[in-house]
């Protein structure tokens, strides 16, 4: 593969207004901010999405702090280099600790870049087969348990074969109870984001006889132990989220036998290349994998499909349609809900989306653009403060 120079760096700051609040344990999100990261370099351009929000509540990072990693210590060391593969961009940024969505964001455009080089679909770099994948839609907390049960019909007249629905204390054996009293045979999942301790096994364990494929993430964000601990009590499968941020952390969580299945987001594990590392591990050890999501926009999703058509990725993931998210997405193809429940994975070079300007310009907080020659960044004319 050749090798490009990164010439110009882009970093936006967004917000985009989702069509429906989304509550979930840690709070309610009405917009989706997050980062936008462009790398250009021989004439090609790659996009990444950095899939930290305005809150530090999913885990410590925000659009901010991830702004402020790309562009004090991670930037600095990627202009003006050379990169012919991942591997090589996440040693340029080795010697920064912790900040996995940042990192993410970035590899992700390099991804596209390499992609676009090549000629090739992401999907077919990463090694993915399959022209569709198999998705679900995971449902917020509903004001009301009967608003809830509605809500979940009406996705299921959509087509979704397989739900989620999101868990807090005081809304969950009643809500799991009641979509599952209404719709028996669909595939269901609730998804408790941290919001639980060992303590409440006892009310965890009213969810277990409903048949649900899993239990996400019920513990802390940073435990694996206590899940250790909760996972012989149950029979229903626990999935972690949260708690797994690198291939290392998967094979805590196994060997411990905190978890039997693992959500896989790139965002959260610094990229789709650990995400790789983790299905890889996942599949020789017998571990179920599957895609979860952060309400992406379109270049996000994107790279989410490809990734998604991985072999180990046997559950559903939280992979829904555009229209699921958005009134205006920033990429012209909109993603669809096939007759089957899956979503057909893009077949163009690259990411194989393309990024509508004027849809990114409005969204647009903040942007800034850093030039390898000067190595300065250099502010847009007309940049909003955030
Ligand atoms: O825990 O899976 C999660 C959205 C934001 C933050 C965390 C999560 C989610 C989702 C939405 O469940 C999945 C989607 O993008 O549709
Ligand atoms: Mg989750």
């Amino acid at each position: 593969m050749t090798a490009i120079r990164i010439e110009q760096i882009e970093l936006r700051h967004i917000s985009m207004p989702l069509v429906a609040p989304f509550e979930t344990s840690f709070g309610v999100e009405t917009e989706r901010e997050g980062l936008i990261v462009t790398l250009r370099g021989g004439g090609l351009t790659g996009w990444g999405e950095v899939v930290a929000s305005r809150d530090p509540g999913y885990s410590a990072e925000t659009a901010k702090t991830e702004w402020h990693i790309l562009n004090d210590f991670i930037i600095p060391n990627v202009l003006g280099k050379e990169f012919g593969d991942v591997e090589s961009l996440e040693k340029a940024y080795d010697s920064v600790r912790g900040h996995p969505m940042a990192k993410a964001g970035i590899q992700a455009a390099l991804y596209d870049l390499l992609a676009k080089a090549g000629g090739v679909s992401l999907q077919t770099m990463l090694d993915g087969k399959g022209k569709t994948v198999k998705v679900g839609v995971s449902v917020g907390i509903q004001p009301t348990t009967a608003a809830l049960v509605e809500r979940v019909g009406k996705y299921i007249e959509e087509g979704y074969k397989r739900i989620k629905i999101k868990i807090k204390p005081g809304r969950d054996a009643q809500d799991a109870k009641a979509v599952r009293a209404a719709f028996p045979d669909i595939p269901l999942q609730v998804d408790a984001n941290s919001a639980y301790t060992l303590d409440d096994a006892e009310m965890i364990k009213q969810m277990d006889d409903l048949n649900l494929l899993l239990i996400e993430q019920p513990l802390s964000e940073d435990d694996i132990f206590d899940h250790a601990k909760l996972q012989p009590q149950l029979k229903t499968p626990i999935c972690l989220d949260e708690s797994i941020l690198s291939a290392r952390h998967a094979r805590w969580a196994r060997e411990l036998g905190a978890c039997k299945i693992i959500n896989i987001k790139a965002g959260r594990v610094g990229g789709l290349r650990e995400a790789i590392r983790i299905h890889d591990y996942c599949a020789g050890v017998g571990v179920p994998v599957w895609c979860g999501g952060m309400l992406e926009t379109g270049i996000g999703r994107a790279a989410n499909l490809a990734l998604a058509s991985l072999p180990n990725f046997t559950l559903p993931g939280d992979i829904s349609a555009t229209k699921r998210y958005w009134k205006e997405d920033i990429v012209a193809e909109e993603f669809m809900l096939n007759d089957d429940g899956t979503i057909t994975v893009p077949a163009g070079p690259g990411i194989g989306v393309t990024v509508r300007e004027g849809a990114l310009e409005k969204a647009t907080l903040r942007k800034e653009a850093y030039r390898a020659e000067s190595k300065r960044p250099i502010a847009f004319p007309g940049q909003k403060k955030t």
